[in-house]
Protein backbone atom coordinates (compact mmCIF):
# COMPACT_ATOMS: atom_id res chain seq x y z
CA UNK A 1 0.00 0.00 0.00
CA UNK A 2 1.26 3.09 -0.93
CA UNK A 3 0.69 6.71 1.33
CA UNK A 4 -1.55 7.83 -1.19
CA UNK A 5 -3.91 5.16 -0.27
CA UNK A 6 -3.75 6.61 3.28
CA UNK A 7 -7.10 8.61 4.15
CA UNK A 8 -5.83 12.66 3.89
CA UNK A 9 -6.24 12.85 8.33
CA UNK A 10 -4.25 10.45 8.57
CA UNK A 11 -1.35 11.85 6.84
CA UNK A 12 -0.23 14.27 9.82
CA UNK A 13 0.37 18.32 8.88
CA UNK A 14 2.00 19.47 5.85
CA UNK A 15 4.40 22.39 6.69
CA UNK A 16 1.35 24.81 5.31
CA UNK A 17 -0.72 23.47 8.15
CA UNK A 18 1.66 23.63 11.04
CA UNK A 19 2.03 27.44 10.15
CA UNK A 20 -1.29 28.46 10.33
CA UNK A 21 -1.85 26.27 13.78
CA UNK A 22 0.88 27.98 15.58
CA UNK A 23 0.23 31.73 13.77
CA UNK A 24 -3.35 30.84 15.18
CA UNK A 25 -1.94 29.34 18.94
CA UNK A 26 0.29 32.73 18.82
CA UNK A 27 -2.73 34.85 18.58
CA UNK A 28 -4.77 32.97 21.26
CA UNK A 29 -2.39 33.22 23.94
CA UNK A 30 -1.44 37.12 23.00
CA UNK A 31 -4.72 37.67 23.43
CA UNK A 32 -5.48 35.85 26.42
CA UNK A 33 -1.76 37.72 27.95
CA UNK A 34 -3.55 41.47 27.41
CA UNK A 35 -6.76 40.74 28.86
CA UNK A 36 -4.94 39.35 32.55
CA UNK A 37 -2.63 42.64 32.73
CA UNK A 38 -6.06 44.68 31.78
CA UNK A 39 -7.85 42.34 34.64
CA UNK A 40 -5.14 42.73 37.07
CA UNK A 41 -5.60 46.63 36.85
CA UNK A 42 -8.82 46.97 37.15
CA UNK A 43 -8.98 44.76 40.37
CA UNK A 44 -6.60 46.74 41.10
CA UNK A 45 -8.79 49.83 40.61
CA UNK A 46 -11.89 48.15 41.76
CA UNK A 47 -9.88 47.12 45.17
CA UNK A 48 -8.62 50.64 45.93
CA UNK A 49 -12.13 52.34 45.20
CA UNK A 50 -13.75 49.99 47.37
CA UNK A 51 -11.25 51.12 50.26
CA UNK A 52 -11.47 54.43 49.72
CA UNK A 53 -15.36 54.32 50.12
CA UNK A 54 -14.91 52.52 53.25
CA UNK A 55 -12.36 55.49 54.43
CA UNK A 56 -15.08 57.97 53.82
CA UNK A 57 -17.22 55.94 55.66
CA UNK A 58 -14.66 55.77 58.90
CA UNK A 59 -13.65 59.64 58.82
CA UNK A 60 -17.54 60.16 59.16
CA UNK A 61 -18.05 57.62 61.96
CA UNK A 62 -14.39 59.09 63.36
CA UNK A 63 -16.59 62.50 63.74
CA UNK A 64 -20.07 60.88 65.27
CA UNK A 65 -17.54 59.22 68.06
CA UNK A 66 -15.08 61.88 68.38
CA UNK A 67 -15.90 64.93 70.57
CA UNK A 68 -13.80 68.22 70.87
CA UNK A 69 -13.83 70.07 73.72
CA UNK A 70 -16.76 72.37 73.10
CA UNK A 71 -18.53 69.51 72.36
CA UNK A 72 -18.96 69.33 69.28
CA UNK A 73 -17.83 66.83 66.44
CA UNK A 74 -14.08 66.78 64.36
CA UNK A 75 -12.51 65.12 61.75
CA UNK A 76 -8.83 63.59 62.23
CA UNK A 77 -5.50 65.17 61.36
CA UNK A 78 -3.57 63.96 58.71
CA UNK A 79 -0.12 61.43 59.62
CA UNK A 80 3.01 63.22 58.75
CA UNK A 81 5.31 60.84 60.52
CA UNK A 82 4.30 58.00 58.78
CA UNK A 83 3.30 55.75 61.79
CA UNK A 84 -0.48 56.08 60.62
CA UNK A 85 -1.61 58.15 63.75
CA UNK A 86 -2.82 61.78 63.34
CA UNK A 87 -0.50 64.38 64.07
CA UNK A 88 -2.00 67.48 66.38
CA UNK A 89 -0.99 70.38 67.80
CA UNK A 90 -0.66 71.30 71.56
CA UNK A 91 -3.63 74.26 70.38
CA UNK A 92 -5.97 71.37 68.78
CA UNK A 93 -5.47 71.66 65.76
CA UNK A 94 -3.24 69.61 62.68
CA UNK A 95 0.61 69.72 62.39
CA UNK A 96 -0.39 69.93 58.38
CA UNK A 97 -3.76 70.37 56.72
CA UNK A 98 -2.18 67.67 54.41
CA UNK A 99 -0.36 64.17 54.46
CA UNK A 100 -0.83 60.50 54.78
CA UNK A 101 -4.02 59.15 55.63
CA UNK A 102 -4.05 58.01 59.33
CA UNK A 103 -5.48 54.50 58.94
CA UNK A 104 -4.32 53.80 62.39
CA UNK A 105 -6.43 56.68 63.98
CA UNK A 106 -9.18 55.17 61.55
CA UNK A 107 -8.65 51.26 61.60
CA UNK A 108 -8.43 51.28 57.41
CA UNK A 109 -6.50 50.16 54.65
CA UNK A 110 -3.09 51.69 55.27
CA UNK A 111 -1.90 51.52 51.35
CA UNK A 112 -3.84 51.55 47.89
CA UNK A 113 -3.35 48.54 45.84
CA UNK A 114 -0.24 49.77 44.78
CA UNK A 115 1.39 49.99 47.66
CA UNK A 116 1.32 53.60 48.41
CA UNK A 117 -0.01 55.53 51.25
CA UNK A 118 -3.52 57.60 51.08
CA UNK A 119 -2.78 60.86 50.71
CA UNK A 120 -5.23 63.23 53.18
CA UNK A 121 -6.41 66.91 53.11
CA UNK A 122 -8.74 68.38 55.88
CA UNK A 123 -10.14 71.82 56.07
CA UNK A 124 -8.78 73.03 59.43
CA UNK A 125 -12.53 74.45 60.55
CA UNK A 126 -12.86 70.56 61.02
CA UNK A 127 -10.61 68.82 61.91
CA UNK A 128 -9.61 71.08 65.57
CA UNK A 129 -10.43 68.97 68.90
CA UNK A 130 -10.92 72.22 70.96
CA UNK A 131 -13.30 73.41 68.64
CA UNK A 132 -15.65 71.15 66.63
CA UNK A 133 -17.63 72.18 63.49
CA UNK A 134 -21.05 72.96 63.36
CA UNK A 135 -23.86 72.84 60.46
CA UNK A 136 -22.59 76.02 59.53
CA UNK A 137 -19.26 75.80 59.24
CA UNK A 138 -17.65 75.92 55.85
CA UNK A 139 -14.84 74.32 54.21
CA UNK A 140 -12.70 75.25 50.80
CA UNK A 141 -11.95 71.93 49.27
CA UNK A 142 -12.72 71.50 45.57
CA UNK A 143 -12.75 68.66 43.40
CA UNK A 144 -12.19 69.81 39.56
CA UNK A 145 -12.43 68.77 36.22
CA UNK A 146 -9.07 70.08 35.21
CA UNK A 147 -5.96 71.48 36.78
CA UNK A 148 -7.14 74.83 36.14
CA UNK A 149 -9.81 74.22 37.97
CA UNK A 150 -12.68 76.31 35.53
CA UNK A 151 -15.06 73.72 36.17
CA UNK A 152 -15.31 71.58 39.34
CA UNK A 153 -16.89 68.20 40.32
CA UNK A 154 -17.66 69.27 44.12
CA UNK A 155 -16.41 72.00 46.13
CA UNK A 156 -16.91 73.27 49.80
CA UNK A 157 -15.48 70.03 50.98
CA UNK A 158 -14.20 68.96 54.53
CA UNK A 159 -12.21 66.41 53.22
CA UNK A 160 -10.26 65.51 50.09
CA UNK A 161 -8.40 61.40 50.22
CA UNK A 162 -6.26 60.41 46.83
CA UNK A 163 -4.67 57.35 45.60
CA UNK A 164 -2.11 58.26 43.07
CA UNK A 165 -2.75 54.90 41.00
CA UNK A 166 -1.10 52.49 39.53
CA UNK A 167 1.86 55.06 38.18
CA UNK A 168 2.24 56.17 42.22
CA UNK A 169 3.62 59.29 40.93
CA UNK A 170 3.69 61.94 43.75
CA UNK A 171 2.26 59.52 46.46
CA UNK A 172 3.79 59.36 49.91
CA UNK A 173 5.39 55.61 49.60
CA UNK A 174 6.36 53.08 52.29
CA UNK A 175 9.50 53.65 52.85
CA UNK A 176 8.17 57.00 54.61
CA UNK A 177 9.14 59.42 52.03
CA UNK A 178 7.88 60.72 48.26
CA UNK A 179 8.09 59.38 44.63
CA UNK A 180 8.95 61.30 41.95
CA UNK A 181 6.21 64.21 41.20
CA UNK A 182 3.92 63.50 37.93
CA UNK A 183 4.28 64.94 34.46
CA UNK A 184 0.98 66.16 34.22
CA UNK A 185 -1.00 68.71 34.81
CA UNK A 186 -3.94 66.97 36.53
CA UNK A 187 -1.72 64.90 38.69
CA UNK A 188 0.27 67.74 39.71
CA UNK A 189 -2.88 69.15 40.90
CA UNK A 190 -3.91 66.29 43.07
CA UNK A 191 -0.13 66.69 45.26
CA UNK A 192 0.49 70.54 45.37
CA UNK A 193 -0.37 71.11 48.88
CA UNK A 194 -3.41 73.41 48.34
CA UNK A 195 -7.72 73.06 48.45
CA UNK A 196 -7.91 72.01 44.52
CA UNK A 197 -8.01 68.45 43.56
CA UNK A 198 -8.78 66.97 39.93
CA UNK A 199 -10.67 63.81 39.43
CA UNK A 200 -11.49 62.41 36.08
CA UNK A 201 -11.37 59.08 33.98
CA UNK A 202 -7.69 57.80 33.55
CA UNK A 203 -6.20 59.37 30.61
CA UNK A 204 -2.80 59.20 28.53
CA UNK A 205 0.17 61.30 28.62
CA UNK A 206 -0.39 62.95 25.11
CA UNK A 207 -4.26 64.03 26.94
CA UNK A 208 -4.24 67.74 27.33
CA UNK A 209 -3.94 67.17 31.26
CA UNK A 210 -1.22 64.68 30.89
CA UNK A 211 -1.32 61.25 31.92
CA UNK A 212 -3.89 60.64 34.57
CA UNK A 213 -4.58 57.41 37.00
CA UNK A 214 -5.42 58.81 39.91
CA UNK A 215 -8.06 58.13 42.05
CA UNK A 216 -9.74 60.54 44.70
CA UNK A 217 -12.32 60.62 46.71
CA UNK A 218 -13.85 63.05 49.70
CA UNK A 219 -16.76 63.54 52.16
CA UNK A 220 -19.52 66.07 50.67
CA UNK A 221 -20.62 68.37 53.40
CA UNK A 222 -24.27 67.80 53.55
CA UNK A 223 -23.58 63.94 53.95
CA UNK A 224 -21.56 64.94 56.92
CA UNK A 225 -23.79 67.05 58.65
CA UNK A 226 -26.73 64.72 57.87
CA UNK A 227 -24.95 61.74 59.84
CA UNK A 228 -24.10 63.94 62.68
CA UNK A 229 -27.35 65.00 62.80
CA UNK A 230 -28.96 61.73 62.68
CA UNK A 231 -26.12 60.89 65.54
CA UNK A 232 -27.56 63.46 67.98
CA UNK A 233 -24.08 65.06 67.67
CA UNK A 234 -25.00 68.39 65.98
CA UNK A 235 -28.58 70.04 67.30
CA1 LIG B 1 -1.19 58.83 39.36
CA1 LIG C 1 -3.99 70.78 44.34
Amino acid sequence: MTSSNFPRAARGFTLTELVIVMVIAALMIGSLILPLGAQQDLRSYRDTQQDMTGIVDALTGFAASHLAVDGKPYLPCPDTDNDGNEDRASGGGCLSQEGRLPWNTLGTGREDAWGNRYRYRVAPAFASNKTGFALTTAASLRVCENAACSKYVADTLPAVVVSHGKNGAGAYNASGSTNAPPAGDDERANQDANNDFVSHAPSPGDAPGGEFDDLVAWISPNILFSRMLGAGRLP
